[in-house]
């Protein structure tokens, strides 16, 4: 079943934005066709205080793993950079790899729920979805733009570093440098 997937890419530690270009060069292994990466984010943290900011993307790729088989090697894409499981529940991370769409699947499974059960409350991932796909839609049709609109950008700041949204290129590496 090929189908096109989209994967939100955090962290916050460990030279951040080197994690997440990791993350994503990392998913072209797992893709039929370039992946798309969006501009990188700065993001203030959701979760415990006290851990520092992170940094947020989005992915797209073609792929024919299904949406399972997809959850299973983005974690182990998680683990082999390096990222452990003994932490607080939303504390600090290495790579974070979030399956926030696949197609129009919808499940809510004990190790998979799709959408995405953050996709709706977090600007840190609408906001770079939408500069990827700015007329996506829920399974049930809702457009995203609607939703991202009411939870506004506080807490978010775009990295000089642009993804080559919707062209298909990895973006180069290049330091966070806040561009309000
Ligand atoms: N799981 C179910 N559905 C999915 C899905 N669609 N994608 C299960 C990914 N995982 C899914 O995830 C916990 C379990 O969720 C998995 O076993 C999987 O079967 P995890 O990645 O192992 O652990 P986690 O990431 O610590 O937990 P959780 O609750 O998923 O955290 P989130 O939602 O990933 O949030 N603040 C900012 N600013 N930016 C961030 O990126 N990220 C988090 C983590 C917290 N605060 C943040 C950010
Ligand atoms: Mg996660």
């Amino acid at each position: 079943m090929s189908g096109t997937a989209y994967v939100g890419i955090g962290s916050n530690l460990d030279d951040p934005l080197a994690q997440c270009e990791a993350g994503l060069a990392a998913l072209q292994g797992l893709a039929l066709e370039p992946v798309a990466g969006s501009p990188w984010y700065g993001s203030t943290p959701l979760g415990p205080a006290g851990q520092p900011d992170y940094v947020n993307g989005v992915a797209r790729l073609r792929t024919a793993l299904a949406p399972a088989a997809l959850l299973a090697a983005l974690q182990r894409i998680e683990t082999e950079r390096g990222r452990r499981r003994d932490g607080p529940r939303w504390g600090p991370r290495r790579l974070d790899l979030d399956l926030l769409l696949h197609g129009a699947h919808q499940c809510a499974g004990p190790t998979l729920t799709l959408p995405h059960p953050g996709l709706t409350h977090r600007n840190f991932v609408l906001v770079p979805l939408l500069d990827l796909a700015p007329d996506l839609r829920l399974p049930d049709g809702t457009p995203l733009r609607v939703i991202a609109g009411r939870l506004g950008r506080q807490g978010l700041w775009r990295l000089r570093s642009p993804g080559a949204a919707g062209t298909g290129v990895l973006p180069p590496l290049a330091g966070p440098v806040r561009v309000r």
